[in-house]
């Protein structure tokens, strides 16, 4: 089974300007620039918009298009609550940072009894609520919405009619509000805000990491006083990573973009220390835009920074497999009659989850490394030779299947064959399948003779 699930939300309701829901592909397609057919490894689960609703007049000033955004965040909330549910990791990859709000819904709605940690890693501070917005968009909210904000008192704005009783159901989503609280939530990045929101955060001491914390280096260290210090106490975390925490010069597309911003290296190992916490649950990028970009270049730098993210959860996952795989052998052992000396460590709550996630077994190299078997691949591929240590071969021996092993090698000498034609200048009339079909054929043929 996959560990990873995308959930794709190609929905920009919640901003002010036109292009993000266009964001998810533009990322996949920069995915190609890079040669790698990186996304085709994962399974997704579409979250069908409701972009209709672009096209009508947005009736309610201070909650644009909120019928439409509840939509999204309880199909979201249940699709994140659903992989969770079903062992698996969500990464949510949305148009605009709106939805965020139904993500951790979604993760609150799977774990309704554990304290959820937040990691917004953000120029803004989305902690507006229709009470307080100066624009109406929704992607400045998800925040309040999760933390419950948003009444009439000491509100600005003249809030009326449906907009108030929308509000509730947003902030209400699967029964629970509020979903998070202020002490379990870290800001990292933010340096665009409103004064309500500011207001907010000093009233209640939210912990704010600036970009100059990030820049000093030492981002070890700091990601260790997120997790460890700051979200000690939660048993759950989602990390949040809305690009426009990048500056504003590396990400033109995206939709409010802020000077002085972090830069993609700083990024990149800032969120592979983050994301090693055994807690981490979901993890959402978001507001890439590419109508405002230049040639998809925002996406392009945005992909590497996904890619390292996603690989270190995997990895982390993969190695907590091993462990749950431990601890059933030392059950099947008890049951056995047989002594146990040591039994490995599963946090309650979790479904898999170990204190220190080190197997100390000599496979080490397998462990974090993609899958030698590669049907598909090979079968298809140009003779390209790969550098394969001997371990790593004798793996792929014994995980390939013997009829399989032949199938690949027949592929790669007709393949080899087709190549040295080609550079030769000889017309080739075979593709490679209809060679296999070939070989198969004269196989079959001469096990007749025989008989
Ligand atoms: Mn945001």
């Amino acid at each position: 089974m996959k560990v990873i699930k995308l959930i794709e939300v190609r929905s920009e309701l919640g901003a002010g300007t036109r292009g993000a829901s266009l964001g998810i592909d533009a990322l996949k397609l920069a995915s190609l620039d890079y040669g790698s057919y990186y996304f085709g490894k994962f399974k997704a689960k579409e979250i069908r918009d409701s972009s209709h609703l672009l096209y009508k007049n947005p009736i309610r000033a201070y909650a644009k298009r909120i019928r439409g955004v509840i939509k999204i965040f309880n199909k979201l909330a249940n699709a994140v609550q659903n992989e969770i549910k079903e062992g698996r990791f969500p990464v949510v990859l949305s148009g605009d940072h709106s939805s965020a709000g139904g993500t951790i819904a979604g993760v609150k709605m799977a774990y309704p009894d554990k304290k959820i940690g937040v990691i917004w890693i953000d120029a803004h501070a989305d902690l507006h609520s229709p009470y307080t917005t100066p624009s109406g968009n929704i992607h400045g909210m998800p925040l309040a919405s999760a933390l419950g904000l948003g009444s009439l008192k000491g509100g600005k704005n003249p809030v009326k009619g449906d907009t108030i009783p929308y509000w509730e159901i947003l902030k209400n989503l699967g029964g629970i509000c509020p979903k998070i609280t202020p002490d379990n939530l870290v800001f990292v990045g933010l340096r665009d805000y409103e004064k309500e929101e500011k207001e907010y955060i000093q009233k209640n001491k939210v912990h704010v990491v600036k970009v100059q914390e990030v820049r000093k280096g030492k981002i070890k260290e700091l990601a260790k006083r997120i997790t460890a210090g700051y979200l000690g106490n939660c048993d759950i975390l989602y990390v949040s990573f809305d690009i426009d925490a990048l500056d504003a010069k590396l990400v033109p597309g995206t939709g409010t973009p802020v000077k002085h911003g972090l830069q993609v290296n700083e990024t990149t190992k800032l969120l592979k220390e983050i994301l090693k916490d055994q807690r981490l649950a979901c993890f959402e990028v978001t507001e890439i835009n590419p109508l405002l970009d230049k040639e998809n270049q925002t996406a392009e730098r945005i992909f590497p920074i996904f890619r390292e993210a996603i690989n270190t959860i995997e990895k982390r996952k993969k190695k907590e497999k091993k462990v749950v795989k431990k601890i059933e052998k030392a059950v099947k052992k008890v049951i056995k009659g047989k002594k146990v000396t040591k039994i490995p460590r599963v946090k309650p709550g979790l479904k898999a989850v170990s204190k220190s996630p080190k197997p100390k077994s000599g496979k080490k190299k397998t462990v974090g490394k993609p899958k030698p078997v590669r049907k598909k691949a090979a079968s298809k591929a140009k003779p390209r030779k790969k550098k394969t240590s001997p371990k790593s071969k004798s793996v792929r021996k014994k995980a390939v299947p013997k009829a399989l092993r032949k199938k690949v090698a027949i592929t790669r000498k007709t393949g080899k064959a087709k190549a040295k034609k080609v550079l030769k200048g000889k017309p080739i009339k075979k593709t490679l399948r209809q060679a296999q079909g070939d070989k198969k054929k004269k196989r079959t043929k001469r096990i007749v003779k025989k008989k």
